[in-house]
């Protein structure tokens, strides 16, 4: 279990990181905080919506009772809790601004530069800022042609090493979602679904397999979290909260976007940290705008879901 944040116990990288002073205090005081990444705000929707719904993102989660903490790095700084100016600037950036993943954080540091944060880096600055529940829209997974590629997104690992429950709508079907399930089990990442037994898909409800576990309540995700820290398991979990009804969007619409979005990216030749915004802002304007409707409908979705967990540990006094 990641230790709190305390003035007299300093944590490992604490020197490396600022915390904002609102999550600082909500932290000393054993409110609930919940983490939210950056990379969605750069490199995931186009600008002026990404800093709309980071915004509104963060009031989502006031409104269910805990402190918001956006992470990315500014001027070489580990940062947990962004200002307005701040996610102004990555959003208006766009992908200007470098995506950090696991790999690329100590690297970013050095060089103090600013840079935006995916699943794996959010994970890692949360863990380190004392922070366990993180919510988001999807996380990286294995990409299709994998056996090929070899691409696996560092989020499957992170999720296997740092204890951190991300709560996302599941697997973006721009990759092998099977695979993804795969590698997960492999390093021992519980996923569990929340009020369905259907990992969902991200814009779709149901991806076509399964869960390990369904779970109805924020009570019951953070029993489940309580077990797997207090027996050492230091990974975190997969919390797959399905779209709303409301806003699934109709699978053909999507697979077809998807379709053509991947044949772009082979055509371009598109390798490596470059894939998966690329084919995020090829599916974005191939959907237009039901897409965007859709991605900010369910990370607000997801941000509720995350603040009632995060209050319902505190409860538990985890
Ligand atoms: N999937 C989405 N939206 C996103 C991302 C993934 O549906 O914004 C972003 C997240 O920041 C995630 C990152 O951590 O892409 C994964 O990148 P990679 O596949 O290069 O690890
Ligand atoms: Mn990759």
């Amino acid at each position: 279990m990641a230790e709190r944040p305390d003035a007299s116990h300093p944590v490992a990288g604490a020197a490396l990181l600022d915390v904002a002073p609102e999550v600082r205090e909500a932290l000393a005081a054993g409110r609930a905080v919940v983490a939210l990444e950056s990379t969605i705000i750069s490199h995931g929707m186009p600008y002026p919506q990404n800093v709309a719904t980071a915004l509104q993102v963060e009031g989502e989660v006031r409104a269910h009772g805990a402190v918001p903490a956006t992470m990315a790095v500014v001027d070489g700084r580990l940062k947990a809790g962004l200002s307005r100016a701040e996610i102004e600037g990555l959003g208006r950036a766009g992908s200007a601004v470098p995506k950090l993943s696991r790999r690329d954080l100590p690297l970013a540091v050095a060089a103090g530069q600013t840079g935006a944060t995916t699943v794996a880096a959010t994970m890692i600055i949360a863990a380190l800022a004392g922070i366990r529940v993180f919510a988001t829209g999807g996380i990286g997974g294995v990409h299709r042609g994998a056996g090929e590629s070899f691409d696996i997104s560092a989020d499957l690992l992170e999720l296997a090493r740092t204890p951190v429950a991300v709560v996302c709508a599941g697997v973006k079907s721009i990759l092998d979602i099977r695979l993804t399930l795969e590698v997960l089990e492999t390093h021992g990442v519980p996923v569990v679904g929340y009020g369905t037994d259907r990992l969902p898909a991200f814009f779709a409800r149901d991806s076509g397999f399964g869960v390990d576990a369904r779970l109805d309540t924020p009570a019951q995700v953070a029993r489940a979290l309580q077990a797997q820290w207090a027996m050492g398991l230091r990974g975190g979990m997969v919390i797959a909260n399905p779209i709303p009804e409301a806003h699934a969007l109709p699978r053909e619409v999507i697979d077809a976007a998807i379709e053509a979005a991947l044949a772009d990216a082979a055509e371009q030749g598109i390798t490596g940290k470059a894939v998966t915004p690329f084919l995020l802002a090829r599916v974005n304007a191939l959907t237009g705008g039901d897409s965007l409707a859709a991605n900010i409908a369910l990370i607000l979705n997801n941000a509720r879901l995350a603040a009632a967990v995060a209050g319902e540990l505190v409860r538990l006094e985890i």
